[in-house]
């Protein structure tokens, strides 16, 4: 078994830090996405998205998408329990992780994949688009920051893979300069917590 990663990119990201809450172990090999090597007939053999992250199983299996990924593991190693413990907790967990990849990572990510160089040619831009996604992602800051006044973690008093979704999309939210703000309190009480965890280094 082994990932394909990348270090620098917030998706990886998002699995490092959850096999590190869980304590699990798997060589990484690193794809330089920078030259694009994602984008080869090879590597498209085994993620047709052409994207990092990808668990390749022994059996040759290629699970793409970090929260399939994600799962994958929450199925063979329960503990500690990221996506929910019951029925109710674990579709608050789905709804969260949800709400944080479409409110607050997609636009992030938007702004940064729409006008970046890093994209010419990869996807078709408009940097327009970029410049609104921002703003979105900033509205979104404020609503969550509105959302964590009542709570510890994004979907309770638990963390969950929710909040690795959200403190990974923030942490790349920076070159786009988008950033917690200052009076964003509670959003900043949350961000200062889960970063603090050991995983946040993964
Ligand atoms: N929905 C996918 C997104 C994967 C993705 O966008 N990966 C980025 C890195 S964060 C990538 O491989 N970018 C290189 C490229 O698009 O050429 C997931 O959750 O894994």
């Amino acid at each position: 078994m082994k990932i394909y990663n990348s270090s620098t990119a917030p998706n990886p990201r998002r699995v490092r830090i959850f096999l590190a809450e869980k304590g699990i172990q798997v060589p990484y090999e690193e794809v330089d996405i920078v030259n694009a090597v994602n984008r080869s007939a090879e590597f498209r053999r085994k993620n047709p998205m052409a994207a990092v992250p990808v668990l390749e199983l022994d059996d040759g299996t290629c699970i793409a998408e970090s929260v399939a990924i994600c799962r994958y593991f929450e199925e063979i190693q329960p503990e500690p329990r990221l996506f929910g413990i019951d029925a109710k907790d674990r579709a608050l967990v789905e709804m969260w992780n949800r709400r944080m990849e479409f409110a607050v990572l997609i636009p992030i990510a938007d702004a940064f994949r729409q006008r970046h160089d890093f994209f010419k040619g990869r996807i078709r831009q408009v940097p327009e688009y970029a410049e609104a996604q921002r703003l979105n992602a900033e509205e979104s800051l404020q609503w969550l920051d509105s959302e964590l006044a009542s709570r510890r973690f994004i979907a309770g008093d638990r963390f969950t893979i929710a909040d690795i979704t959200a403190m990974v999309a923030i942490d790349f939210g920076r070159v786009s300069k988008i950033a917690i703000k200052p009076e964003q309190k509670h959003l900043a009480r949350w961000h200062g917590e889960v970063a603090s965890r050991p995983s946040a280094k993964a």
